[in-house]
């Protein structure tokens, strides 16, 4: 761990103590803390009315029950959170997840990070996050059906389109998205098509919202690829995770002529040495909501599952780790360097453990974080919000070349920031500078509030 700056260690100190056990977000903060050493040293003043420590509270935590009845008539009883972490930049902005590993500091970790993520991609965009400790595996329509309804009951009176926008994360995608806002349009008379992100295409929906974070994560990885005078073309990428991150990842990877060598669940992982079959994928996951395993036993020959182990132990020249957090530990970093490994672009929030992202970097392997790659999903989300204010709908074309270009702005805000603080290279460094300066720049701003 880097030593933090006497300005910052008590504010560290601090979370650290009002966050008990939450590992998480305490993983999250410390990264943040330890890129701003330098910054406080040039502007010392970022450091005063206790903005650091303010930045690191959220506004608002919000914990709920959300009882339901299953396909048995039994009553079911989960959990709901929603942190809106901060506002100094536009409505709170971030993704629901649904996944039994959810807890408070979970929310508060992702939360966090959607701060700067959002600050970083330039949209007028606050951050928050919010989920369920629901598992979403082997319910029936009807049952995430009520689930959505009764989690929209409670939720509803926290949101709006000024106040805060929730969209998809893992365990939410279109169909929940589609039943949240259908329960939010019926308790409130209005067709508020700006509270939510990620909707369907007829009634509010954005073209490539649904392509948009695994796209704009291959955009940044190519950017980062050209420094170097390196491309997509013929390498050999590993994307983990089947999910929707991860499909998008894999189209545009091989649409840049990269080939796709293994992707996975949290079950296991599928090897295809001829290049993965996405139709296939799609089919599997996205119709059939099958499990990875079922790849290898359609394709046959060439193809082979592995359950358990670790997919960082295929060999690639970049790896996209599109699944969730902490799921490539200091062993797996230390494995695709020494397989040669050129890239790391980040899909997921925080995938990367800190040991590995060290790894990486000491390596002098380019590592793209996940708050400046995977910033793309929630830039099309603003561009949703945007299109929904005029009432508007753009093209998939018109619109795809927005994220191309929001991407390559936040790669060029991390790159430049990096250089100006003294870290060439150093993505982590420039995508937690810069974020932080916008939301630092604009709490000061409107006082101490
Ligand atoms: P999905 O639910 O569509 O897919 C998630 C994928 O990750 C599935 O293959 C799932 O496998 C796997 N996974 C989930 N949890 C675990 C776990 N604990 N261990 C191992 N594998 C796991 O989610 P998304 O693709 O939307 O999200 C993936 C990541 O990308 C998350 O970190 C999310 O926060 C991040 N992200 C998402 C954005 C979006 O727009 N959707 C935007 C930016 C970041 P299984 O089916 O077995 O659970
Ligand atoms: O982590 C993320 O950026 C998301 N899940 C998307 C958030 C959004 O509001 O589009």
């Amino acid at each position: 761990m880097i030593q933090l700056d006497e300005k910052l260690e008590p504010a560290f100190d601090e979370v650290v103590r009002r966050n008990a056990g939450e590992l998480e977000f305490h993983q999250a903060v410390r990264e943040v803390l330890e890129s701003l050493g330098r910054v406080i040293a040039k502007r010392p003043e970022y450091a005063d009315d206790a903005l650091i420590e303010r930045i690191c509270e959220p506004e608002r935590q919000i914990i709920f029950r959300v009882p339901w009845v299953d396909d048995q008539g039994r009553v079911q009883i989960n959990r709901g959170f929603r942190v809106q972490f901060n506002s100094a930049l536009g409505p709170y902005k971030g993704g629901i997840r649904f996944h039994p590993s959810v807890n408070v500091g979970i929310i508060k970790f992702l939360g966090f990070e959607q701060t700067f993520k959002n600050a970083l991609s330039g949209m007028p965009i606050g951050g928050g996050k919010g989920g369920s400790d629901f598992n979403p595996r082997g319910r029936s329509n009807g049952e995430i059906m009520r689930f959505c309804q009764s989690f929209m009951t409670e939720l509803h009176r926290h949101l709006g389109e000024h106040t805060d926008v929730p969209a998809g994360d893992i365990g939410v995608g279109g169909r929940e998205i589609g039943y949240m806002f259908g329960q939010y349009k019926r308790l409130t008379n209005r067709f508020e098509a700006g509270v939510f992100t990620g909707k369907g295409l007829l009634y509010g929906g954005s073209c490539a919202r649904t392509e948009a974070t695994g796209y704009g994560n291959t955009y940044f990885v190519q950017s980062m690829l050209a420094m170097r005078g390196q491309s997509f073309d013929g390498k050999k990428c590993v994307v983990s995770g089947a999910g929707n991150v991860a499909i998008y990842t894999m189209e545009k990877i091989q649409s840049f002529g990269g080939t796709i060598v293994a992707c996975s669940d949290s079950n296991g992982y599928v090897v295809d040495e001829n290049g993965i079959d996405l139709a296939l994928v799609k089919e599997i996951k996205e119709v059939r909501r099958e499990r990875i395993s079922e790849y290898a036993r359609m394709k046959g020959a060439g193809a082979h599952y592995i359950e358990k182990g670790s997919i960082w132990d295929v060999p690639c020249d970049v790896a996209m780790p599109s699944a969730t957090q902490n799921e490539l530990t200091g062993r797996d970093a230390r494995m695709l360097v020494k397989n040669g490994a050129v890239a790391v672009g980040e899909g997921a929030n925080m995938p990367s453990t800190s040991e590995a992202i060290r790894i990486f970097q000491d390596a002098g392997v380019m590592f793209a974080p996940g708050k400046a790659a995977n910033a793309g999903g929630v830039a099309t989300s603003a561009l949703e919000m945007q299109q929904n204010a005029s009432r508007d709908s753009w093209t998939f074309e018109q619109t795809e070349a927005r994220l191309a270009s929001i991407m390559r702005g936040i790669h060029d805000r991390c790159a430049t920031t990096a250089d100006e603080y003294g870290a060439p290279g150093d993505y982590v460094l420039g995508a937690n500078i810069a974020g932080f300066i916008r939301v630092a720049e604009s709490m000061r701003a409107l006082g101490v509030i």
